[in-house]
């Protein structure tokens, strides 16, 4: 499924809305100049790189400027691709040999957790799994809700908490309930919180605890949600959740709205999570195993 990556690329170059937009401009320069290392450190910083991954990117061009006699600027483009798609890797392959095999999904309000349940419980159905919801965010009526609205157009069964009841409990009982039901795989939507606050932290610790409890090795994978257009603030919130809870694996959501995906290197770098799916849309088909080669011909807005 490149095709979401596909149309995600055509957008950015149309809108020239590309993270690394200017690119063409500063390979567009004949001779390859002090300004052109300049520019070049500006744009990735802008993208959202962060400054360890922009410096050692600009490392590795300079010495290969130095090694490969690279005298022109267009010639760097693609050495800087190969530099960037070095820098991630390819998700894991998913694999559950728990049934049910539990996957908590975290992040902060309004990431798009519940939308990427959604997404993640059409895909999964879609490869023959009996995958049950669990509605866990019991702090707004809304969110139950919403998880409720999704169930029913997608056709999957969920059990939700009442607004203000103890997530803890509704995802003990849900666990319960889906292991004499011999569901293949729970997806269990948190409330989102602010990485900032304590209590929440610690509501979520519990509720991490609690499935292990209802069901030995319960939480198997812990899917952090991210909003791409956040940038390197997403990156904070990935430490904070990191130290709460034992995050596997991270998912990009809105990848689609946002021109600076250049966290991505940084989440792998910094934190060393796998980037599983990216969000590219609203709606449940909108959701794709994270395709690195796709990803950085996306930002690089490659025709
Ligand atoms: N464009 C776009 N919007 C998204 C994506 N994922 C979620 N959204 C939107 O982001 C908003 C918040 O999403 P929601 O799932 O409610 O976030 P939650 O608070 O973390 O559960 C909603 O309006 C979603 O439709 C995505 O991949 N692309
Ligand atoms: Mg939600």
């Amino acid at each position: 499924m490149a095709d979401l990556f596909t149309r995600w690329k055509e957008g950015l170059s149309r809108s020239s809305q590309a993270a690394f937009g200017r690119l063409a401009a500063v390979f567009g320069a004949t001779e390859i100049k002090a300004e052109t290392w300049d520019e070049l450190e500006a744009l990735l910083i802008q993208a959202d790189l962060g400054i360890e991954t922009t410096e050692t990117v600009l490392d590795a061009l300079r010495s290969g400027v130095r090694t490969g006699g690279l005298r022109r600027a267009s010639e760097l483009s693609s050495l800087l691709e190969a530099e960037l798609r070095a820098r991630l890797d390819a998700p894991p392959a998913l694999e559950f040999t728990a049934r049910p095999a539990v996957i908590l999904l975290v992040g902060v309000n309004g990431s798009g957790k519940t939308t990427t349940i959604a997404k993640l419980g059409r895909r999964f159905a879609d490869e023959g799994k009996r995958v049950l919801l669990v509605g866990a965010d019991t702090f707004r009526a809304a969110a139950v809700d919403q998880l409720q609205v999704w169930a029913e157009r997608l056709g999957l069964p969920i059990i939700a908490g009442r607004m203000g009841s103890d997530p803890g409990a509704v995802v003990y009982d849900s666990l319960q309930s889906a292991l004499s039901k011999g569901y293949d795989l729970v997806l269990v939507d948190t409330a989102g919180r602010l990485h900032t606050r304590y209590n929440l932290m610690e509501e979520l610790k519990k509720v991490y605890r609690v499935a292990g409890k209802a069901l030995a090795g319960a939480p198997h994978a812990v899917w952090l949600v991210l909003d791409a257009t956040t940038g390197q603030n997403a990156l904070a919130q990935a430490r904070a959740f990191k130290e709460a809870v034992a995050v596997t694996g991270v998912i990009l959501a809105k990848l689609d709205s946002s021109a600076r995906g250049g966290m991505a290197f940084a989440i792998q770098k910094e934190l060393g999570l796998p980037i599983l799916f990216a969000g590219l849309g609203e709606k449940p088909e909108d959701l794709t195993p994270f395709d690195p080669e796709a990803f950085v011909k996306g930002i690089m807005a490659e025709g």
